[in-house]
């Protein structure tokens, strides 16, 4: 007999950034199982289209204000937010992406509800607990947040691992991988045409993020100055942030700016990513790396940091080179055997998407999503060791 159809709450963040893109995929692609969604944020997350789906909500937490409060009371609201879906709507299960504060809220919800509680699920996507959750002004509220949670995953063994050197919950963590779906990112898409970002004869070198510190999108601009003395190239950056003024400083002091192209934020990734010849991803103690992941579905040999969670999805040698963080000069030299040797460019590219097929493909992961809500609901213990 087929398994009966969830009515499932997710909470995420909605701006650019990877648990939103995680949150809003898992979502739409459990939608199309036969769920019943319901997307709980303070604005519609970037990645869900506005196209009519019948099983697919969306509902806005409006954070409350008053003259005595300071700032916006954000938990407090996701927390009735939550209470208002359940009573008048009803959900079989609530799930968390980033642990702060939305396990929170979850435990807040619970505690309002009473009788009527919820299993929930907290997804752990990585910054919520290294940088964010570590600090000593939250690290015990982040601790409740993951005591509280009927079940946890991260994205990877090193968040797992991460997590427990950081809170006491060590085997209580599941790891389920990011995705993607391989229809959609995929290396022969001609929507976006490459003249319109380099000649024929230049090679592209790509980079994506919300330009964090922790991306180092300034030294990706220096890694590809080092390149881009030996091969004709030019440099896209997507994406945005706090850094982007910093890596344009540095294209201006290499004497390169007019090499390097700052697309900005870009909801379409997916139309981007196969123009390039290698993507670039210098970024330390990134969880998983769900942008290198989407380069390799289509079929971009990825050089970046041997660090967090990125060796257990980039294979080094195989979909491109993993080198030591402060190894600049070793990435520009990995990232130049790429652009300098077609056949190989074209061995990596195709090892990059077959192992986002096999091993991170929608389907599979969002199974094994499935699977921890079955047994969330069956009451499992909270600590199915993995
Ligand atoms: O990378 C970011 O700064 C955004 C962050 C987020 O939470 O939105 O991404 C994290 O979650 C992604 C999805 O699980 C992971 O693929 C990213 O590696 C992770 N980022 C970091 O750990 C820095």
């Amino acid at each position: 007999m087929h398994p009966k159809p969830l009515r499932i709450g997710i909470v995420c963040y909605p701006t650019y950034g990877g648990s939103g893109a995680v949150a809003t995929e898992l979502g739409r692609l459990l939608a199309r199982r036969g769920h019943t969604i319901h997307f709980l944020s303070y604005a519609r997350p970037f990645r869900l289209d506005g196209d009519f789906q019948e099983n697919i909500f969306y509902h806005e937490i409006n954070a409350e204000n008053y003259p005595l409060f300071q700032g916006q009371l954000y938990t407090i609201s996701a927390a009735v937010k939550i209470v208002e879906i359940v009573r008048n709507i009803g959900l079989d299960l609530i799930h968390l992406h980033y642990a702060l504060p939305h396990a929170i809220s979850a435990w807040m919800a619970q505690e309002m509800l009473g009788e009527q509680r919820i299993p929930m699920l907290t997804t752990l996507h990585g910054t919520d607990i290294t940088l964010v959750g570590s600090k000593p002004s939250f690290h015990a509220a982040v601790q409740l947040g993951l005591d509280k949670s009927d079940m946890l995953t991260g994205v990877s063994n090193w968040l797992r691992a991460k997590t427990c050197e950081l809170f006491r919950i060590c085997n209580r963590i599941r790891v389920v991988y990011n995705f993607i779906d391989p229809e959609l990112f995929q290396p022969a898409r001609k929507k976006c045409p490459r003249r319109h970002f380099a000649a024929d004869d230049e090679q592209i070198v790509m980079h994506i993020s919300n330009f964090r510190p922790v991306k180092r999108v300034e030294e990706v601009v220096r890694i590809f100055a080092r390149m881009q003395r030996e091969v004709k190239a030019r440099l896209l950056l997507i994406g945005d942030g706090p850094d982007r003024e910093k890596a344009l400083a540095a294209a201006e002091e290499l004497g390169i700016h007019d090499r390097v192209a700052l697309l900005g934020k870009q909801p379409g990734v997916e139309h981007f990513l196969p123009l390039a010849d290698l993507f670039l991803f210098p970024s330390t103690g990134e969880s998983f790396g769900l942008a290198a992941l989407e380069a390799m579905a289509s079929g971009v040999p990825v050089v970046g940091c041997r660090a967090g969670g990125l060796p257990e999805v980039v294979i080094d040698g195989e979909c491109g080179y993993l080198r030591a963080c402060d190894d600049l000069d070793g990435m520009a030299e990995a990232g130049l055997r790429v652009l300098r040797d077609a056949e190989l460019r074209r061995a990596m590219g195709e090892a990059g998407r077959r192992r986002a097929i096999e091993e991170f493909a929608a389907d599979k992961i969002i199974a094994q999503y499935e699977q921890v809500y079955r047994e969330m609901l069956a009451g499992a213990p909270a600590c199915p060791v993995g």
